[in-house]
């Protein structure tokens, strides 16, 4: 069930509503790509990507880590945010500086002052990779919104309303794209659309997500 046809294609600078509280900031990260890139490698030597078992026996396609206090973890006991990568049995990378200073930004600029992420999770999509649709409610405090930064090649997004069975819209999400997600839209049904092949000149044959979210 999928209606409507939505481009994140306003000029930079501008903000939009997407839905009651979440907010598209296009390219908002664009000119931080670099740096953001640059920190997700720093991240990655320390925590690598990883396919995580989902509690249903499955393995997921997209390759995952985190940084922050807090880092979300997927097994056969279920899901939830640990201190530490049970890959090392170290605490995750800490949250890079650039990247806590951006979430809190964009998070202010869509009307949430004071967002102060402690979880970063970074998801890798190759091409024919998506995201089956489901809702974000392992964190503590829905009242806090998440704040997703694309990176590399564009996906189509879904998302849809706090019922499963809900109507699905679609969005582009290109290079660049930053969207607030929080008031009723927080616990919204939302995926991924398998990636299209494609090479992006600053990041390959990939794309990378950034979410920001309040979990302890
Ligand atoms: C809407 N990631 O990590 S980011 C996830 O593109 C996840 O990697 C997708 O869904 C990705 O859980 C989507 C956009 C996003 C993130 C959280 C949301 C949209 C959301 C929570 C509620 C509603
Ligand atoms: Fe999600």
């Amino acid at each position: 069930m999928i209606s409507g046809d939505l481009f994140a294609d306003t000029p930079p600078g501008q903000s939009w509503a997407l839905a009651p509280g979440a907010w598209c900031l296009p390219a908002r990260a664009r000119d931080h790509a670099e740096e953001l890139l640059a920190a997700v490698a720093w991240v990655v030597a320390r925590a690598p990507f990883r396919h995580m078992r989902t509690p249903g026996g499955r393995v997921m396609g997209v390759g995952l880590t985190n940084c922050g206090a807090l880092g979300w973890v997927s097994d056969e006991g279920g899901y939830r945010y640990t201190e530490r990568d049970p890959l090392s049995g170290h605490p995750w990378p800490t949250m890079p500086q650039g990247f806590r200073e951006l979430a809190a930004a964009c998070a202010a600029e869509g009307g949430y002052p004071g967002f102060a992420p402690d979880a970063c999770l970074i998801n890798c999509y190759e091409p024919g990779v998506g995201l089956s649709p489901h809702q974000d409610r392992d964190e503590q405090d829905f009242a806090a919104p998440i704040v997703s930064v694309s990176l590399g090649l564009p996906a189509v997004f879904l998302f849809g309303g706090l019922r499963r069975r809900d109507v699905f819209r679609r969005l582009t999400l290109a290079h660049g794209d930053v969207v607030v997600w929080g008031g009723p839209t927080r616990l919204a049904y939302h995926g991924v659309q398998p990636l299209r092949d494609g090479a992006h000149a600053m990041v390959g044959r990939k794309r990378i997500n950034l979410t920001f979210r309040q979990a302890g």
